[in-house]
């Protein structure tokens, strides 16, 4: 047993809080403070704190397990690891490589979202790969892609917030969904700062804000266009900036005139003072941010919508400039990361595209094959879960949950049951693994060292401080294996470390550059934001096409020169120039559109969805841990006291929501603070209360990201005896 005191950070969200874990006597370990990091300075919300508990939960997986006369049974390694080489060899064999599937996650550390890739392209030869990221932040990084010519969800530390005059959050409840984070809007404020908060529900986020806008769900991209006229009209945008930095202005503005406060009040419900207002506050100070979190990119106008707040942050000069920006909060523990290296259908290592031929030929030569090898880029997320039964027959799927976290998951749980083969590696038996044919037992967090990359673009070194239970594995120990049996001897070593000295060599180069990062950096700083190229700065510039000095790599992190040989991660992008061609931003215009399903006779109220303080996604970690269960004990539905009346429903009652795709029964949460046109969901939960049975897999059609925040139902209040039986 290890005893000293190992420092690492969560295994949850994307804030990536760092936590010292200390050894039990018993086994297992416990999480104390570690206030040497700077993100979370010590503090934890209670999923962090309990994290351990799911690692010694008596449902962890602790043996391999195979369908035997349709039920699960325990096997030992080799016998799992053939039955899954041998269904995916005869899919491949029966149908073509296409046949295979792969679906990752946004949790898996870079080294595994690398490994995935790499192994989807090499060994199976399949290009149906993408994960569950493509539901979280595509959108974000679409909008982010075609402004600035590169996605890394905030282009300036957390620390800056404070600092800046005023931060317009959108969509984002991080006082549920980073606790630790909500620090940074407090120090604001107290440093005179203003916030405003644009979410339909009064959350406890917005309850902090100087402004609070509460706009008809799926309608943010009128808001923003509404706000941007009035910048215009009042006189407040910034011509010198956009001249010099950025391109696009003018068709950007004539789409944003269109769109006349009256008429955005209409289409939102955010009143014309209260834009004034917003507008007054946002434009005032020299220095401003605007962060978008889920609530605007779940739509499917999701990446219209980001390019429509960023072009207000354009027009006011604020991108590219110290303490001012657009930024997107990431969600899962790496987020960022995990979209970078290869593992979403378009993409090689170092968010490099899959159809680049300079891409193709550089990835191909580290892994060791033919560029004309490698296949073209496959479907998206939901896309992928839609046509498994029918083109993909088997299934290889990591660290994610879609039986409760994918849109309309009714039909995706009967398309999952259809494969001819599913596998699934999992920490416990998830509403997934129940389905699988073969479950692996894999390693989590403690038991492993890997790298994750936080919101910040901050990549940081994850340590291993427990032994792991007898019978589990790794998900690089898998895939190693599996590469073995289907002939793949070499390019698949299961030390994290030795994995990441290739992904740095893969991401050489790219707009995601590693290269200048090692373990030995990570240890003993506390995490190094990319790009971060090897080369060294007094050598000239480095190999860097896309994305090439853009926080200067003459600078230190905090912009003060240094001459060493070592690139110090760039905190801050954009101060010099855009990640573009000419450098310069780019303005898209945008114009509104109504979400993909408007509520009408039959179905006249507006769902949306979204998180609780207590659990965390598909509930299949967090839904283990007692404390966390008592305080988030199961699915509800928020809606406002008129709706409540008119149902004749009480706190408490069961309520229905139905949808087109069909019924969720859970209690009604009677609130104010929604709006009286709107009810909520927490998306936690499986079976009888799952939200996502309700939700419009709808697609946008850059991001193909669902429509998870905006779709049209009808509430029932259940009788007494239907009540009974549920
Ligand atoms: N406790 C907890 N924390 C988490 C997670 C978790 O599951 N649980 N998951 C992590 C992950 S992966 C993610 S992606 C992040 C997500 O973090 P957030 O984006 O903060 O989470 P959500 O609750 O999905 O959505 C945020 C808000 O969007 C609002 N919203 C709904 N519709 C709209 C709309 O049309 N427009 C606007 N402007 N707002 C709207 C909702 O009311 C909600 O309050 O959280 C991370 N942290
Ligand atoms: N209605 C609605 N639906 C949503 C959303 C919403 O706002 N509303 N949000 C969407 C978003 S933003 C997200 S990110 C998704 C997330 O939803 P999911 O993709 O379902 O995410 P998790 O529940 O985190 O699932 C992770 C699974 O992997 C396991 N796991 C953890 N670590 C590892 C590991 O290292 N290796 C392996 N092999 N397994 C591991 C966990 O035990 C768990 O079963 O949900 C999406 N669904
Ligand atoms: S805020 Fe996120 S990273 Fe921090 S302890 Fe909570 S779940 Fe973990
Ligand atoms: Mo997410």
């Amino acid at each position: 047993m290890q005893t000293s005191v190992t420092p690492t950070h969560c295994p949850y969200c994307a804030l990536q809080c760092g936590m010292n874990l200390t050894p039990e006597p018993a086994g297992g370990v416990t999480v104390v403070e570690r206030p040497d990091f700077p993100v979370n300075r010590g503090a934890l919300c209670g999923k962090g704190r309990t994290a351990p508990a799911v690692l010694s939960s008596h449902v962890r997986l602790t043996s391999p397990l195979v369908r035997s006369g349709g039920t699960l049974v325990p096997a030992t390694w080799d016998e799992a690891l053939d039955r899954i080489a041998e269904g995916l060899r005869r899919t491949r064999t029966e149908h073509g490589p296409d046949a295979c599937g792969v679906f990752g996650g946004g949790g898996l550390t870079n080294e595994k979202a690398y490994t995935l890739g790499k192994f989807a392209r090499i060994v199976l030869g399949t290009s149906q790969i993408d994960y569950n990221g493509r539901f979280c932040m595509s959108s974000a990084a679409a909008g982010g892609i075609k402004a600035f010519g590169l996605d890394r969800g905030l282009p300036f530390p957390l620390e800056d917030i404070p600092k800046t005059g005023c931060v317009l959050l959108v969509g984002s409840n991080l006082a549920e969904t980073m606790p630790p984070a909500l620090r940074y809007l407090t120090e604001l404020k107290e440093n005179g700062g203003r916030l405003i908060v644009v979410d339909p529900r009064r959350t406890r986020t917005a309850e902090q804000a100087d402004l609070h806008l509460a706009p008809r769900p799926g309608t943010d991209l009128a808001l923003a266009l509404g706000l941007l006229h009035l910048i215009v009209a009042e006189g407040r945008t910034d011509e010198a900036y956009i001249r010099e930095r950025t391109s696009g202005w003018e068709e950007a503005r004539a789409a944003a005139m269109a769109h006349w406060p009256e008429y955005v009040e209409r289409i939102t419900g955010v009143s014309v003072p209260e834009l004034r207002e917003a507008v007054r506050l946002f434009c005032e100070p020299e220095a401003a941010m605007v962060l978008t979190a889920r609530g605007p990119e779940q739509q499917s106008k999701g990446t219209d919508t980001v390019s429509a707040w960023i072009n207000l942050s354009l027009a006011t000069g604020r991108p590219g400039r110290p303490l001012s920006g657009y930024g997107c909060l990431t969600g899962q523990g790496n987020g960022q990361g995990g979209r970078e290296h290869g593992q979403k259908a378009d993409q090689l290592p170092g968010y490099r595209k899959l159809t680049d031929p300079e891409a193709r030929r550089h990835v191909a030569e580290v892994w060791g094959v033919d560029p004309d090898s490698l296949p073209g880029p496959g479907r998206s997320a939901y896309e992928l879960l839609d046509a498994l039964g029918t083109d993909i027959r088997s299934l290889l799927l990591m660290a994610s949950n879609p039986v409760v976290s994918a849109p309309r998951a009714a039909h995706v749980e009967e398309r999952i049951r259809s494969l001819d083969f599913l596998a699934v590696c999992d920490v416990v038996l998830s509403e997934t693994a129940e389905l699988a044919d073969v479950v692996l037992p894999v390693t989590q967090w403690a038991e492993e060292t890997g790298t994750t990359t936080n919101l910040e673009g901050r990549v940081l070194l994850r340590r291993r401080a427990i032994t792991p239970p007898e019978g589990v594995r790794s998900d690089l120990h898998v895939m190693h294996e599996l590469a073995a049996r289907l002939g793949v001897e070499k390019g698949f070593p299961t030390d994290p470390e030795e994995v990441f000295e290739e992904l740095r060599r893969a991401s050489a180069g790219g707009p995601a550059d590693y290269s200048g990062i090692t373990y030995g950096r990570l240890a003993a700083e506390n995490g190094v934001f990319w790009p971060c190229p090897a080369d060294s700065p007094a050598d000239g510039p480095a190999d860097v096409p896309e994305g090439a000095s853009l926080g200067a790599p003459h600078d230190g992190p905090n912009g003060e020169p240094t001459d060493t040989a070592v690139h110090p991660g760039t905190p801050r992008l954009f101060l010099d120039r855009f990640a573009t061609e000419d450098g310069r931003a780019r303005f898209v215009p945008v114009s509104h559109r109504a979400i993909a399903e408007e509520p009408d006779d039959e179905y006249p109220v507006l769902l949306t969805t979204g998180r609780v303080v207590a659990q965390y996604q598909s509930g299949a970690q967090t839904r283990r841990v007692d404390e966390l269960n008592a305080a988030a004990p199961g699915p509800f539905v928020e809606l406002h006291p008129r709706l409540a009346e008119r149902l004749g429903a009480a706190e408490g009652d069961p309520v229905a929501v139905v949808s087109r795709r069909g019924r969720a029964v859970a209690p009604a949460r009677i609130t104010n603070a929604i709006r009286p046109d709107t009810v909520f969901m927490p998306f936690h939960w499986p079976g009888e209360g799952r939200a996502n049975t309700l939700t419009n897999p709808a697609l946008d059609p850059t991001s193909r990201m669902p429509e998870f925040k905006a779709c049209a139902v009808r509430v029932e209040a259940v009788n007494a005896v239907e009540a009974v039986e549920a």
